[in-house]
This record gives structure tokens, C-alpha cells and sequence, in this order.
């Protein structure tokens, strides 16, 4: 594939801006090569700057759960668009996703918009502290929430459960309230919970997607919900990505622990930038203006981003089947793929979760971070590379998750299970 209008482009951006992309896991480091230049989407495929055409497996990290240009929801944008951008004031577009959110999350009973994921951790992290009254918080190890300072934590040395800044630019002194333990490890968050009196609330991806796919197992989630209730720690589901592609209604209606805060974006913003968190009314109520607890900004609630969102999940609303769809088609694929390696003697775990898929190239199931950190990643960067080659774009890095959307096809899925078939073959004969 002739990719030379990527490469001129990515040099010059590099000039520009840092590493050449504004997000930095687009920059391929992980895998290799130049990073594809984006002309265009159309339905499930995306077509580079070079005019060569991918199925699309990344859905811009997620939020494309109807693939690019939905008609549905290029129209809503085009007329909002048509009453102005931007007011700063309340609109209806606004109550109305919000009645839309809550109607499919039985834990949220309130929600407020912002303009991405990181805002709607970072807010309610701060909510849950104020509502506590306590400074502590736990996270899990492999876990991403967002690059808010309290966030950018990694495990510190030995037995210590508080973290470390994993990011220079991040003072010790903003993550000494920051403890960390295992993904499914309930004996890791005890050991937190003896450390610490004074915990405010744990996070959690239910259906973690930052460390490839690895869903909680019910059992640890169900502890984890005990273990918070004996506390008076609050429990925040962050469904930034899982929100609306690993259920319909949250994590809670597949695994029965309901959160006390949900942290949403991606799809509920149908491409435009939108965050969002929601809990019961007397948490939320705590939300400046009407609580002490502080949050604010100039695009939450955009009008246009609004209309979007609704769009993509009035769809939603009325195609309930769509996530059980996506589900079997996202199966085909894994299971098809997992086949064709093993033809090679090559050992794939797969899952998936409705509408997302994770893969590793691992002798052993992955439950959390360090099994994940076991992975062939040479092996991957392989894959990835002679997929792009075939015509498939998948994430580029094996600590991501893949993406169905309405727009891929039956066709689309057997033609990259070929594909994977063609690629494993080639790996194995060492070409
Ligand atoms: P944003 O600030 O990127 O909108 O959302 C942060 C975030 C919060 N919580 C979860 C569970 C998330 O997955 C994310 C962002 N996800 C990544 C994909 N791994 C965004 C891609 C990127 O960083 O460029």
C-alpha cells in the first residue's frame, strides 16, 4: 500500500505538534510506522490521505457505534448547527439527552454533561470526595480514567498500595491520596482498605478496555460493592468507553452491582466531544450551583455535541437488538481470527464484550495488568501492521479495544477473518 502523503504529512506535523498527533497512542509507537493521515470515514470503512480504504475496528476509540456519517445523526448536527454553536446558557437539547442518559442507567437518577472523559472522572472523583468528606481514592492497576494529575499514578515500591506520579509534571503530593491494587484481586483492595480509613470512593472500569479487554469478573465486582458499603466508600462504574458498546444499560444490568457514580462519554456524545456523569439525586445535588461542590465549563452541554449524542441514542432507544447484533458479529470475528492463528500453532485469548472485542497473543487467560503485560507485543505490532496492510485498521496498541459498529458488515467480518488467515501464515513462514 502506497502510504507516501502519511509520511510527508506526519513529518511536517511533527513539526507542529508533539509527536505529531494531539492524542499519543495515535502516534503508533507501540506497533510501528507511520500513522495513517485520515481524508475521510464512510460507514464502516476509513479512507487515508492516500486514498487507501480500512475497515475501521477503532470507531475513534469508540464513540462511532453507528460508524462514520450516520445519516441519522449527520443530520441532527447540520441542524443544530443551522440555530448556532454555542450559547453558554441552557438549551432543551441538554434536558433531553439528559431524560435520554437516565433512562437507561437505573443508578442515575441526575447527570451533567462536560466535553470529555478525563472532565467527567475528574468531576466526579471530586463529587465523591465531597461527598465523603474523605481525601482518599483507589484505582486498579491498568485501569485509565482520563489524565487528570490524581489518575496518573503506577504502583509504588513493594507492598505500598499508595501510588506514584507515573507522569513527570504530576507533584507526589497530588497522588498521595492514591491507592492501587490488582484488577480482579480482591485481596489487593483489602489490603487498601486496611491502609486506609479515609477512602472516598473507588474507580473502576467494570469492562476494563485500557488494558486490552478484561472484563471484572462478577464475583470481585459484587465484593468490591460489599466491601465500599461496609466503608461508606463510594463506587464509581467509569463506562467512558463500555457506556453504550458493552451493554445497553450499563455494566450494572449484566453484572447486578449498581454503582453509586457512572462516568460516561463516547457514544453518548455520537462523535462530537461529550462527557458525562450521573448518580442518585442526593449525590448529585451536591453539584454547584445547588451543592458546595464545585464544577464548571464553557462547552458542557455544546448544543451541537447535544444533538448529536441524541441522536445516536434515540437510535439506540429505538433498536434495542442492536447491542445482542453486534455482540455475534463481534464473536465471529475473535473466534474466526483465534482459529486462523491456531492453524499457525499461534495461542489468541479473545472476548468480548456487546459491541467490543479484545484479543491477546497469550499462552494464559488475561484477568489483569500484568497478565496483559505478558503479551507477544512483537507478535502484535505484526499483526497490526500486515492487517493495515490487507486493508483492516485496528488500535494500535494491544493495551486497546476493538470496535464493532452497525455499519460492519457480515462480509466485512469474514473478509477480515481471510485476511487474518493470509497474515498469521506469512507471520509463521517468516516472511
Ligand atoms: P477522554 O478524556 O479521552 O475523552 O476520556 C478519558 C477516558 C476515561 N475513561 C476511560 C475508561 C477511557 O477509556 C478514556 C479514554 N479512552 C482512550 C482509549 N483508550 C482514549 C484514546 C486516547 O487517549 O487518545
Amino acid at each position: 500500500m502506497n502510504r507516501e502523503a502519511s509520511k510527508v504529512a506526519f513529518e511536517e506535523a511533527q513539526n507542529l505538534i508533539p509527536g505529531g498527533v494531539d492524542s499519543p497512542v495515535r502516534a503508533f509507537k507501540s506497533v510501528g510506522g507511520t500513522p495513517i493521515f485520515i481524508a475521510r470515514g464512510e460507514g464502516a470503512y476509513l479512507v487515508d490521505i492516500d486514498g487507501n480504504r480500512y475497515v475501521d475496528f477503532v470507531q475513534s476509540w469508540g464513540p462511532l457505534l453507528f460508524g462514520h456519517r450516520d445519516e441519522t445523526i449527520e443530520k441532527a448536527v447540520l441542524d443544530a448547527v443551522k440555530n448556532g454553536l454555542s450559547f453558554g446558557a441552557p438549551t432543551l437539547a441538554e434536558t433531553e439527552l439528559a431524560k435520554l442518559v437516565v433512562s437507561f442507567f437505573d443508578s442515575i437518577e441526575k447527570v451533567r454533561f462536560v466535553s470529555s472523559g478525563t472532565e467527567a472522572v475528574m468531576s466526579a472523583i471530586r463529587l465523591a470526595r465531597g461527598f465523603t468528606n474523605r481525601d482518599d481514592i483507589l484505582k486498579f492497576t491498568g485501569c485509565y480514567h482520563g489524565h487528570s494529575d490524581a489518575l496518573l499514578v503506577e504502583a509504588g515500591s513493594g507492598a505500598a498500595t499508595f501510588g506514584h506520579p507515573s507522569s513527570p509534571g504530576v507533584p507526589a503530593d497530588f497522588t498521595k491520596h492514591t491507592l492501587l491494587a490488582e484488577y480482579n484481586n480482591i485481596q489487593s483492595v483489602k489490603e487498601c482498605f486496611a491502609d486506609s480509613k479515609d477512602i472516598a470512593c473507588v474507580i473502576i472500569e467494570p469492562i476494563a478496555g485500557n488494558m486490552g479487554l478484561v472484563p471484572a469478573d462478577k464475583e470481585f465486582l459484587h465484593e468490591l460493592r460489599r466491601i465500599c458499603d461496609e466503608n461508606g466508600t463510594l463506587l464509581i462504574f467509569d463506562e467512558v468507553m463500555s457506556g453504550f458498546r458493552g451493554s445497553l444499560h450499563g455494566a450494572e444490568s449484566i453484572t447486578g452491582v449498581t454503582p453509586d457514580i457512572v462516568t460516561l462519554g463516547k457514544v453518548i456524545g455520537g462523535g462530537m466531544p461529550v462527557g458525562a456523569f450521573g448518580a442518585r439525586k442526593e449525590i448529585m445535588n451536591m453539584l454547584s450551583p445547588d451543592g458546595p461542590v464545585y464544577q464548571a465549563g464553557t462547552l458542557s452541554g455544546n448544543p451541537v455535541a447535544m444533538a448529536a449524542g441524541y441522536a445516536a441514542l434515540s437510535k439506540l432507544k429505538q433498536n434495542a437488538r442492536v447491542m445482542t447484533v453486534l455482540q455475534e458479529r463481534a464473536t465471529r470475528l475473535v473466534h474466526g481470527m483465534r482459529n486462523a492463528a491456531k492453524e499457525q500453532g499461534i495461542t489468541m485469548q479473545v472476548d468480548v464484550r456487546g459491541s467490543m472485542f479484545g484479543f491477546f497473543f497469550n499462552e494464559h487467560e488475561v484477568k489483569n495488568f500484568a497478565d496483559a503485560c505478558r503479551s507477544d507485543t512483537g507478535l502484535f505490532a505484526k499483526f497490526h501492521s500486515a492487517m493495515l496492510d490487507e486493508g483492516f485498521y485496528f488500535a494500535c496498541s494491544l493495551y486497546e479495544t476493538g470496535f464493532i459498529s452497525t455499519a460492519t458488515t457480515d462480509e466485512m467480518i469474514e473478509a477480515t477473518i481471510a485476511a487474518s488467515e493470509r497474515v498469521f501464515k506469512a507471520i509463521k513462514s517468516g516472511q
